[in-house]
């Protein structure tokens, strides 16, 4: 059986009830984890009010931080929080991107720096960054699982900047999992197949891209966060212990499909 009781859980990435990390989160609660979660603060709060009142009542998080992944300070006093409250952290997901629109339309030729140094810092370089402020929380072993997505591999229209961003951040999952691996932390990547979120909806042409891989799946459909959540809480759970490394595919089996 899938239990994760006892262990201690920090989530990244909900913006609001449709977020795959929200489908995480619950997954993650309902197989007995612990839960903190982390925002991304804005000035007035919105964002904060917004989390806050989702994950309060079913997930009854203990630690609630603040977290930016461009600000240094925030990510060491985040960390700090869960040394303090929980001494050990057992689980940590990744789940957040962002790349200007610019970066995911027109030609990938034209992308400027300053774009493509943002996407890459908030997409990929967080990883890293954060993993290296888990690793000493995670004497006892640990997991950390990051979310990525088919445009890191395969030249998917539009996805242009994030591809760049999700091909660095598979990467990183290898060169984490060699480094982190003698401290049987163990550092893998779901792929996810397209799902309507906050981040995706934004997107020119989403829904025609669900609805190709609604036709050509294996499973003719596309999956739900709470699919994600599943195979997350999974990858974090001791049914996993030898896993690392990976990107195990979670898109209704579009992956293995030549048209
Ligand atoms: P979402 O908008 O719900 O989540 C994106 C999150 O990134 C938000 O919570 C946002 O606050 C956070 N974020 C952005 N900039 C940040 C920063 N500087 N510091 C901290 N957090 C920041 O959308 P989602 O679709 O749930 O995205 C979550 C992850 O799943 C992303 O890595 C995305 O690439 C990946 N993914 C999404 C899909 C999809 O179709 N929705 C498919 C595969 C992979
Ligand atoms: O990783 C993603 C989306 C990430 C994302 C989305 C936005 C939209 C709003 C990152 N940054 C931004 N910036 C914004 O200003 N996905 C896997 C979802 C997604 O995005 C696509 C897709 C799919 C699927 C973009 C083009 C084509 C397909």
């Amino acid at each position: 059986m899938l239990n994760l009781s006892g262990k201690n859980a920090l989530v990244t990435g909900i913006a609001n009830n449709r977020s795959i990390a929200w489908g995480i989160a619950q997954q993650l609660h309902a197989a007995g984890a612990n839960l903190g979660v982390t925002y991304l603060p804005d000035e007035k709060g919105r964002f904060e009010k917004k989390v806050r009142e989702l994950v309060e009542e079913p997930i009854a998080p203990s630690i609630f931080v603040p977290c930016d992944v461009q600000n240094d300070e925030q990510i060491q006093e985040a960390f700090n929080t869960v040394a303090d409250k929980w001494g050990k952290l057992d689980i940590l997901i990744h789940c957040l991107a962002f790349a200007d629109k610019e970066g995911l339309s027109g030609d990938f030729s034209a992308i400027s720096r300053q774009a493509f140094s943002q996407a890459l810092e908030i997409s990929t370089y967080s990883l890293g960054r954060l993993a290296g402020a888990a690793k000493p929380l995670m004497n006892e072993g640990g997991s950390i699982v990051t979310l990525t997505y088919l445009g890191g591999v395969r030249a998917i229209p539009n996805y242009n900047l994030m591809g760049v961003a999700k091909a660095g951040l598979e990467m990183s999952v290898r060169y984490l999992a060699a480094e982190m691996g003698p401290h049987n932390i163990r550092v893998n990547a779901i792929s996810a197949g397209p799902i309507r979120t906050l981040a995706s909806s934004a997107v020119g042409g989403i829904l025609d891209m669900i609805h190709h891989v609604e036709e050509v799946a294996p499973l003719r459909r596309t999956v739900t966060q709470t699919e994600v959540g599943n195979a997350a809480a999974f990858l974090c759970s001791d049914l996993a212990s030898g896993i690392t490394g990976q990107v195990l595919y979670v898109d209704a089996g579009y992956e293995i499909m030549g048209m």
